[in-house]
Formats: structure tokens, C-alpha cells, sequence
């Protein structure tokens, strides 16, 4: 690539890219930053910046940067073969041998992969075959999907109206039959009641809605076992063993989204061997190639598969790139990465543990009001004060102040409304968890600073 300046860049940038969840006029009086390289858990710019990747890209490089192993494995298969498809009767190795290994990997009863490209392909994918499974069963009526607030599923027209942003909804993203309930977000909704009447009270919301629509017509349930776009919510235990029963009783199918928690993120394979789940269907992504090349897929549960295999007929749904043999190779090396340096064994005894610690020495900040954690996730709540507590009136204004104080000393985290978020490469070290929280914690200084507090 040709060695423009920065501001060279920003120019071309912003005259022809429409980039993603981007305000347009904003980013052309600003300038993108131009990310150039990464290696290992850092980024570089094209000002020589260094900025500690606290958040492996966009939840998704669980294996760090620079991993020669997956380089080499989509050279090897490009120079095999770049690209054949797999419609009308054909397949390649790496995409059998990945089916099967994903398979192993999931909780019992998951046999079944369907390729995609991203998170929102694949909960696209899930909203049709949930739709067809219960017109084979011939319950066609039975549509509804209900999710839950602050959500985030996708960004196509039909996964950003399973998602539970209004933002999202409000531009053109509100689709028919789509249903949302409260998530449970003890930070503002637990109060006074202990964990287990919390669980149960939060997942009696579902039931409440189920009742309201009417349980024939309501196809499935969906939810992440821990909200990451939303803000890393984190259910109290034993919420998701209602939530279950409750579509069990109901019959109506339990869909887990495993796009940012699979893969080794909160310590076990996928979050749900963590919580004990027995989803219907998954959906993955991100974790799955850590980011090297595109690819989702949805594990379709074995109710769902036998349905679809006995008297489906042809399932007409599928892109150019379901299961693309380049990503296939790159995710079986990935995942053969990840067992071979024990990354999910160091993040459930060691860094995950750590985290938590280290980030518990800044819940005395005099803005912070609570910090949460879940294997590598973690959220750092921001408040106006701790007595109440009493959030900032202009949500997301001081979330936006001290994610810019963290990137300028160093450090990449992000905000959510006023929530600081931390999702870092499963590869992570004791000393890169250090210098996160250092600089978090002088982002935080700075951030009150500015406020006069
Ligand atoms: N499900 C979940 C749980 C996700 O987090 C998707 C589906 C959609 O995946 P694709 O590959 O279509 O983006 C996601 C994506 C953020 C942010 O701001 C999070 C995501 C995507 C973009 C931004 O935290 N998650």
C-alpha cells in the first residue's frame, strides 16, 4: 500500500467511506484514526501511536494479532482451492472436518452447522429456519420471536429487529413480530432483592410477555448469556434455568447467541456449558476465526435438524460464501490455536480471575458505581454519584470523555451509554491486564477532572 500521511488518509477516507454506526458529519470534521498494522494485543497508527487492544478488535481476535498459524493455513488453502461453493450437492474438507469439529465443541444435542459470513447472516439464517421449523410442525402461526432490550444481534433489516436497540429500530430496522422484554440488569433493576428472587423476577418477564402474545403464537426465545453490545449485562445465576423451563412449558425454542461469548471467552468453550444451557440453536461468529477472515455459523440443535432433514424439503436460503473453504481452514487452525496454548484453561484459572481483581481495585473511583465481570468481559459502570446510585443525565457524553482518554494514554476500551467495556484477546497476560487498569484508571482521573469532581 502506497505511504500516505494521515491526514492524506483522512481526506480520501471520509470523501468516499461510508463506514459503519458512523455519524458522517461528525467523523469529516474529526478524521477516522488509520489503523496500519497490529501485532500481538496492540494496534498502531499512522501517527506511530501504540494503543493496547483492550477490546481484540471488536470482541472478536481471541487469539491476538499476528498469529503466523492462521496466515499460513489461508495460504495454504488458497493456493489449494480459493473458492468452490456449496450449493447444489457439492462441499470442500475444511468445511466437513469444521461441521464436525464445531459439533464436538458445543453442548450435546448442536450436530448440525449452517455457514454464514457474519452474526447478522447467521441470526438471519436462525429467524427463517425457526419460521419454516414450525410450519413443518404445522403451527405456521407460531412466528413471534421475543428478545430482550439492549440486545444486539445483527444489523440486517431482520437480526437488528430481533436486537432490542431503539436506535436501531427507529431507522427502518422495526419488523413485524418481533418482541422485546427487560433484561436482567441488576445495576438498574435489581434493587433490593437478593440474587435468586432477582433471577426468577427477570425471568418471569418472559413468561409475562409469552402469556400476552399468546403461547401459539410465539416461535422462540433469543438472548446472549451475557449482553455484550448492551453493555456486558450479566444475568444473576440461575436466571437462564427459568428461562429455560419457561420455554420448555411453553414450547417455544431456546436460541442462544454466542457471537462475542463463544470461543473461549468467559473461560469454557461457550458460555453456555458455563450457565449448564441446552439451546435449540447457536449462533456464532467473531471467536470463531478471531477475526482473520469472515465467517458465522449457526449450530442447529438436533429437534430442529431432524424436523428440517425428514420433511423440509429444500431449504432455500444460503450466501455465495456458506462455508467458504478459506475461513473454514483459517477457523480450524484458530481453534486448534486455542487448545494447543490451554487459552481457555489460563482464562477460567488465571487471567479470567485476575481481571476481576484488578478491575475491583477501581470500584473505590469516585465514579465508578459498579464493575462487572464474566471470564474476559468486563464492565465498568460509570455514575454521577455513588448514592443511589445517580447516573449522568446525558447518557453516553461521559462514557464518550473517558473511552478518549483511555485511546489518547493508550489503551483501546469502549464505551457503552456510560459503561466502560473490556473484552481483550484470550492471550492477554497478567502484565497487559496491569497496564489496562493502569491507564483505565488514569482515564477515569482525567475523566473527572473535566468534570470538576
Ligand atoms: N450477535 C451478537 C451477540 C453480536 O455481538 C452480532 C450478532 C452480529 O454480528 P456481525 O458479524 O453481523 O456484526 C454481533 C456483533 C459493538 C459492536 O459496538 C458489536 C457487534 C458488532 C458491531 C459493533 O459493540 N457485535
Amino acid at each position: 500500500m502506497e505511504s500516505l500521511s494521515t491526514n492524506e488518509w483522512q481526506a480520501i477516507d471520509s470523501a468516499h467511506h461510508m463506514a459503519p454506526f458512523t455519524d458522517y458529519a461528525d467523523l469529516r470534521k474529526t478524521g477516522a484514526r488509520i489503523i496500519t498494522r497490529a501485532e500481538g494485543h496492540c494496534v498502531y497508527d499512522t501517527d506511530g501511536n501504540r494503543i493496547l487492544d483492550g477490546m481484540a478488535g471488536l470482541w472478536c481476535v481471541n487469539v491476538g494479532y499476528g498469529r503466523h498459524e492462521l496466515v499460513e493455513a489461508a495460504s495454504r488453502q488458497m493456493t489449494e482451492l480459493p473458492y468452490y461453493n456449496n450449493f447444489f450437492k457439492t462441499s470442500n474438507p475444511p468445511v466437513a472436518a469444521l461441521s464436525r469439529r464445531l459439533a464436538e465443541l458445543t453442548p450435546d444435542g448442536l450436530n448440525n452447522a449452517f455457514f454464514a459470513n457474519s452474526g447478522s447472516e447467521a441470526n438471519d439464517t436462525i429467524i427463517r429456519m425457526v419460521r419454516h421449523f414450525w410450519a413443518l410442525e404445522g403451527k405456521p402461526e407460531k412466528r413471534v420471536i421475543i428478545g430482550r432490550e439492549y440486545g444486539y444481534h445483527g444489523s440486517t433489516i431482520m437480526s437488528a429487529s430481533m436486537g432490542g436497540m431503539s436506535g436501531m429500530h427507529n431507522q427502518a430496522a422495526n419488523e413485524p413480530d418481533f418482541e422485546h422484554i427487560r433484561p436482567p440488569y441488576g445495576f438498574l433493576y435489581q434493587g433490593n432483592q437478593d440474587e435468586a428472587v432477582f433471577a426468577a423476577n427477570a425471568a418471569s418477564w418472559l413468561e409475562d410477555r409469552i402469556l400476552e402474545v399468546g403461547a401459539d403464537r410465539v416461535a422462540a426465545f433469543v438472548a446472549e448469556p451475557v449482553q455484550g453490545a448492551g453493555g456486558v449485562i450479566v444475568p444473576p445465576d440461575g436466571y437462564f434455568a427459568h428461562i429455560e423451563a419457561i420455554c420448555r412449558k411453553h414450547d417455544i425454542l431456546f436460541i442462544v447467541d454466542e457471537v462475542i461469548t463463544g470461543f473461549g471467552r468467559t473461560g469454557h468453550w461457550f458460555a453456555s456449558q458455563k450457565m449448564g444451557l441446552s439451546p435449540d440453536m447457536m449462533t456464532m461468529a467473531k471467536g470463531l476465526t478471531s477475526g482473520y477472515m469472515p465467517m458465522s455459523a449457526v449450530m442447529v440443535g438436533d429437534r430442529v435438524a431432524d424436523r428440517l432433514i425428514a420433511d423440509g424439503g429444500e431449504f432455500y436460503h444460503g450466501f455465495t460464501y456458506s462455508g467458504h473453504p478459506v475461513a473454514a481452514a483459517v477457523a480450524l487452525a484458530n481453534l486448534d490455536l486455542i487448545e494447543r496454548e490451554n487459552m481457555i484453561e489460563t482464562v477460567r484459572d488465571d487471567t479470567g480471575p485476575y481481571l476481576a481483581s484488578a478491575l475491583a481495585s477501581l470500584a473505590d473511583h469516585r465514579l465508578v458505581g459498579e464493575v462487572r465481570t464474566f471470564g474476559l468481559l468486563a464492565a465498568i459502570e460509570l455514575v454521577k454519584s455513588k448514592d443511589g446510585p445517580v447516573m449522568f443525565e446525558d447518557t453516553g457524553t461521559v462514557g464518550g470523555m473517558c473511552r478518549d482518554h483511555a485511546i489518547q494514554r493508550g489503551l483501546m476500551m469502549r464505551a457503552v451509554r456510560d459503561a466502560m467495556i473490556l473484552s481483550p484477546a484470550l492471550s492477554y497476560t497478567r502484565a497487559d491486564i496491569d497496564e489496562t487498569v493502569a491507564i483505565a484508571r488514569k482515564a477515569l482521573d482525567a475523566t473527572a477532572a473535566d468534570l470538576g469532581l
